[in-house]
C-alpha cells in the first residue's frame, strides 16, 4: 500500500489556499503541443460559453429546478481530462455541466436535459443534476452532497474485479469531503487497492459556508492520509498544472497503488446555484479571481507568449464554439417535451 505521507511534491504545493492561488500561471513540466494547449482552451471555452447558455435560458424561464454553473473551475475538469482514456469513468455531484462536455457527451443532449425536453440524456426527466450517458462512461450528476463518492468507489471497486485496466474520477467539494460517507469509501478504497481519483474541487465554499468555517483541518488533500491514500495540492486555476497533477496521480493509480487524492484550488464566479444573493463573499473578491487568475486568460496568454496562436486563430475558435452552443440552444428550445406516458418508464416499482 502506499505511503500515508505525503510525497514530495505534495508537501511543497500544499500551500494554504490563498498562497498557492497567488502562483504565476506556469507550463508546469514540459509545454504540450499547440495542438494540444488549443485543444484544453476550445474545451474550457466550450465549457464558459456553454454554462452562460445555461444561465441565460434559466433566466428566460427555460430551465426549472436547480441549476448549478461552472464557471471558472473550468481547468479542473479539462486538465483532468487530458490524461484520462475511452476506458475511464467519471462521476460528479451536481455541478456537472462541464465534466459531461469534457467527457465527450453531446451538447445538443445536455442543454436539452436542461430544458427537460425528450432528446435529453435522461428523456428531460433528470434535469441539470441528474444525468447520465453510459456509453461514454459518464455515471452522473448526483443532488445529494458526496452521494457520488461511494458509487465512484463501487464503479473503481468494478474496473478492478472486470480487469478492464479503466480507473474511475469521482469529483466532490470542499464541503462534501466533510461527509462520513467519504471516510467509509477512502477506507475501502486504500484496503482493496481500488483504480479511483477522488478530485476535491475546492472553490472555497460550499453554498454560503466558506471552507474555513467548514474545515478543521485547511489541507484536504490529506484527508486520505489516515488510510494510506497519498494527496497532493494543485492550482485548479491552472490548466498545464492540472494536467500535470493528474498525469502523476493516475500513473499511481495504473500501476496498481490504489486511490489518490487531488486537490484542486479554484473558485466559482457565480452563485451556488442561480438563486444565491452570494452576501457570504465580497464583490472585490470575486473580481480579484476574474481579472487575475482567470484560467482561459491565462491559457491565452500562454499561447500567444509561446507563439502557439494569434488573434485570428482566437477569433476562429470563439466562432466555432459560439455555433456549437447556440446550435445546442436551437436544437432543445425546437424539441418537444416528453410524452406524459414517460412519468411511468424508469421508475424503481412496478407503475
Ligand atoms: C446530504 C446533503 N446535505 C445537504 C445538501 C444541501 N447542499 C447542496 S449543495 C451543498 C454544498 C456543497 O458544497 P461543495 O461540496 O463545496 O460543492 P460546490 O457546491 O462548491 O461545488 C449543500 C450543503 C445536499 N444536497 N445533500
Ligand atoms: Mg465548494
Amino acid at each position: 500500500m502506499s505511503s500515508a505521507k505525503p510525497t514530495s511534491s505534495s508537501t511543497t504545493r500544499s500551500k494554504r489556499n490563498t498562497a498557492s492561488r497567488q502562483t504565476p500561471a506556469k507550463a508546469a513540466g514540459q509545454t504540450p503541443s499547440t495542438e494540444a494547449l488549443l485543444a484544453m482552451y476550445r474545451q474550457m471555452l466550450l465549457v464558459r460559453r456553454f454554462e452562460e447558455k445555461a444561465g441565460q435560458l434559466y433566466g428566460m424561464g427555460m430551465i426549472g429546478g436547480f441549476c448549478h454553473l461552472y464557471i471558472g473551475q473550468e481547468a479542473v475538469a479539462v486538465g483532468i481530462q487530458t490524461q484520462l482514456e475511452d476506458r475511464d469513468s467519471m462521476i460528479t455531484g451536481y455541478r456537472d455541466h462541464g465534466h459531461m462536455l469534457v467527457k465527450g457527451m453531446d451538447p445538443k443532449g445536455v442543454m436539452a436535459e436542461l430544458t427537460g425536453r425528450a432528446a435529453g440524456y435522461s428523456k428531460g426527466k433528470g434535469g441539470s443534476m441528474h444525468m447520465f450517458a453510459k456509453e461514454k462512461k459518464f455515471y452522473g450528476g448526483h443532488g445529494i452532497v458526496a452521494a457520488q463518492v461511494p458509487l465512484g468507489s463501487g464503479i473503481a471497486f468494478a474496473h478492478k474485479y472486470r480487469g478492464d485496466g479503466g480507473l474511475c474520477v469521482c469529483y466532490l467539494g470542499d464541503g462534501a469531503v466533510n461527509q462520513g460517507q467519504v471516510y467509509e469509501s477512502f477506507n475501502m478504497a486504500a484496503l482493496w487497492k481500488l483504480p479511483i481519483l477522488y478530485v476535491i474541487e475546492n472553490n472555497r465554499y460550499a453554498m454560503g459556508t466558506s471552507v474555513q468555517r467548514a474545515s478543521a483541518t485547511p489541507d484536504l488533500c490529506h484527508r486520505g492520509s489516515a488510510y494510506g491514500i497519498p494527496g497532493e495540492q494543485v492550482d485548479g486555476m491552472d490548466v498545464l498544472a492540472v494536467k500535470e497533477a493528474a498525469g502523476t496521480a493516475m500513473a499511481h493509480i495504473r500501476e496498481g497503488s490504489g486511490p489518490f487524492i487531488l486537490e484542486a484550488l479554484t473558485y466559482r464566479y457565480r452563485g451556488h446555484s442561480m438563486s444565491d444573493p452570494g452576501k457570504y463573499r465580497t464583490r472585490e473578491e470575486v473580481q480579484e479571481m476574474r481579472e487575475r487568475h482567470d484560467p482561459i486568460d491565462r491559457l491565452r496568454k500562454l499561447i500567444i507568449d509561446g507563439g502557439h496562436g494569434d488573434e485570428d486563430s482566437f477569433k476562429s475558435i470563439d466562432k466555432e464554439i459560439r455555433d456549437i452552443v447556440n446550435d445546442a440552444a436551437k436544437f432543445a428550445q425546437e424539441s418537444p417535451e416528453p410524452d406524459a406516458k414517460e412519468l411511468w418508464t424508469d421508475i424503481l416499482i412496478d407503475a
